[in-house]
């Protein structure tokens, strides 16, 4: 039967759920683009530049039960979503890209757009397929939302030739039959190992990644049950409730107040559940998990790639907590360490409390003023920058899919389009981007599409007119930092040019009516920009951490080069200084 492909890949986006598709149409996928605005269910949304559209996608993947999709033009549509396909690949966020091909049937050489995407998209993708013809179209788009999905998600990618766009395909009826892979469940011999080492343990302690999401219930039970601290990662913020009196901190180590650093000295088992230990949760590989390590996961790769587990079990994160519980010893008494998580938390509090200098904007009193007036289930989107790991340490998150940041690829101009995204995806939920001032001037145009759709996040530019991250770095070394000075721009300028309401924000009292009023904006359809005059001069404890751990491998000539040029170049400022 003679069907066209644009209908055959709409249909297969209907029969997944999938309800916004990202990207700009060009010549070769008109066809596709036709079909898409005469779909009920499906919506194309049409952004400013591809990049966005990668993390747009990533952000309804990481905010609902549907995953994003990126529609490009072959070529150049792919290069520039580069960047959010890498991201969803090292953070594990599901994605489907239908990446358009050039044509395949014209014998011709040097086709507009032609370059070897599918090499480019190899490394950032869990896969490239490619349908060799019109009557394998439907099933390899519905291939690529299984794979997508399937063990540790991440972005799967489909070429389209673009002939099976232009031509009618011969095509049987749209089927697919490939049942969802059951949930692996550990070995019933590694269980046995675990529960003995866990019933022998002094101190147990859970850490917990993204991988384990979406298990809250079980997990507080394993907690209680182990009467254990729990750390997650930075991507698994939210995977356990933050208000519960057993939660410690998003990570331990070097890169954690001194409370969870004297909990996890005690530390003789560690069970972590659905995480790798990569460098960005890790603070530089600072944090250092005891001999006695339980890993858990699902996928076998990450085992023993940084830190050797003593046990290691293949299963997925639920399935493992939920096969563990029935067999653990009667729960442990943690009235005392619940006391002290408690103590600790308090003095952070004060700590940070101390930092408020009534000038400029605390990020206490930032974060601490979302958290009051937002809603519960606000989604709080990050940048690569110091934002990020201020939103970290400050937000207290009872569920995962509320913390959206670009963590292992760390790709800068993330945050907006993410809240862009997010929000068309729960418009009924306030979302609030905290943005860089030099991540906002990456993709802060994308709000123009926010405007017009009335789709309308909240982004605070946190404004300290440089790359403030990288110069922190920068100082902390002694190392010359004109490079992380940024142009001077107008912020208000570029939000009104994007169609934004605007509105300033420069002490400490202004911030419950400026939240307020950006709030109530946003729910009302319109995109608000709210430039943050942040107070940056404070380190958070994961940079602090990442310093010490970073200055602590160095080989002992360069630390002492690096001591000198940094006491040589305090005395020539101060001498410099009128
Ligand atoms: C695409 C990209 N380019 C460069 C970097 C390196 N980088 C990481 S944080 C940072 C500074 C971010 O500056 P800004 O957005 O102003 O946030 P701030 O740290 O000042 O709060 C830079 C340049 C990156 N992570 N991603
Ligand atoms: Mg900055």
């Amino acid at each position: 039967v003679s069907r066209h492909g644009g209908e055959l890949v709409v249909r297969a986006l209907e029969d997944e759920g999938a309800r916004l598709v990202f990207g700009i149409p060009g010549t070769h996928n008109i066809e596709l683009y036709d079909a898409l605005e005469r779909s009920e269910r499906v919506v194309p949304i049409v952004v400013t530049d591809e990049q966005s559209a990668g993390f747009m996608a990533d952000g309804v993947s990481r905010t609902s039960d549907h995953v994003g999709v990126v529609n490009l033009v072959p070529g150049a549509g792919t290069t520039h979503a580069l960047s959010g396909i890498a991201e969803a690949l090292l953070d594990n966020v599901p994605l489907v890209v239908l990446a358009c091909g050039i044509r395949g049937d014209s014998g011709r050489a040097y086709q507009l757009h032609d370059i070897d995407q599918r090499a480019l998209l190899a490394p950032v993708t869990k896969a490239v397929l490619r349908p060799g013809s019109g009557a394998e179209l439907y099933a390899t788009v519905r291939r690529a939302f299984a794979l997508a999905r399937a063990g540790a998600p991440g972005p799967v990618a489909v070429e389209v030739p673009a002939e099976l766009y232009l031509l009618a395909q011969d095509a049987p009826a749209p089927s697919w039959h490939e049942p969802a892979p059951p949930r692996k469940a550990p070995d019933p011999a590694d269980l046995a190992r675990v529960r003995d080492l866990l019933a022998g343990a002094r101190a147990p302690a859970l850490y917990l990644g993204n991988g384990a999401r979406g298990g809250a219930d079980r997990l507080v039970a394993l907690a209680e049950r182990l009467g254990a601290p729990v750390t997650t990662t930075v991507s698994g913020k939210g995977v356990f409730p933050e208000s519960h009196r057993l939660w410690a901190w998003n990570g331990f180590g070097p890169q954690a107040p001194p409370f969870v650093r004297t909990i996890a000295e005690r530390v003789d088992v560690l069970l972590a559940i659905g995480c790798r230990f990569a460098e960005v949760a890790t603070g530089s590989y600072g944090l250092v998990p005891p001999r006695d390590l339980v890993h858990v996961d699902i996928d076998p790769a990450v085992f023993g790639k940084n830190f050797a587990p003593r046990i290691a079990v293949e299963s997925d994160a639920l399935a493992f907590v939920e096969a563990l519980l029935p067999v653990l010893p009667p729960p442990r008494p943690a009235d005392e360490l619940a006391a002290e998580i408690a103590r600790g938390h308090a003095a952070v509090l004060e700590a940070w409390r101390g930092e408020r200098k009534g000038r400029l904007v605390s990020p206490a009193a930032l974060f601490g003023g979302v958290q009051e007036l937002a809603g519960r289930d606000t989604i709080h989107v990050a940048d690569s920058g110091t934002g990020e790991f201020l939103a970290l340490e400050h937000l207290r998150l009872e569920a995962p899919g509320r913390f959206l940041a670009p963590v292992d690829f760390s790709c800068m101009g993330y945050s907006v389009p993410a809240a862009i995204g997010a929000k068309l995806a729960n418009p009924d939920r306030d979302v609030v981007a905290y943005t860089g001032d030099g991540a906002f001037l990456m993709t802060g145009l994308e709000l123009l599409t926010a405007a017009h759709l009335g789709a309308g996040p909240v982004v605070f530019v946190l404004r300290d007119e440089e790359y403030g991250q990288i110069a922190q770095f920068q100082r902390a070394s002694g190392a010359l930092s004109a490079s992380a000075r940024l142009v001077p721009y107008s912020c208000e300028a570029v939000a009104r040019a994007a169609g934004c309401e605007f509105l300033r924000l420069a002490t400490d009292d202004a911030v419950p009516g400026a939240v307020a009023r950006a709030l109530e904006l946003s729910r009302g359809g319109r995109p608000t920009v709210v430039e943050v005059k942040i107070d940056a001069s404070s380190k958070t404890y994961f940079a602090r951490g990442a310093l010490v751990t970073n200055f602590g491998r160095l080989p002992l000539g360069d630390k002492v080069r690096k001591i000198t040029r940094f006491a040589a170049r305090a005395i020539t400022g101060a001498l410099a200084r009128p």
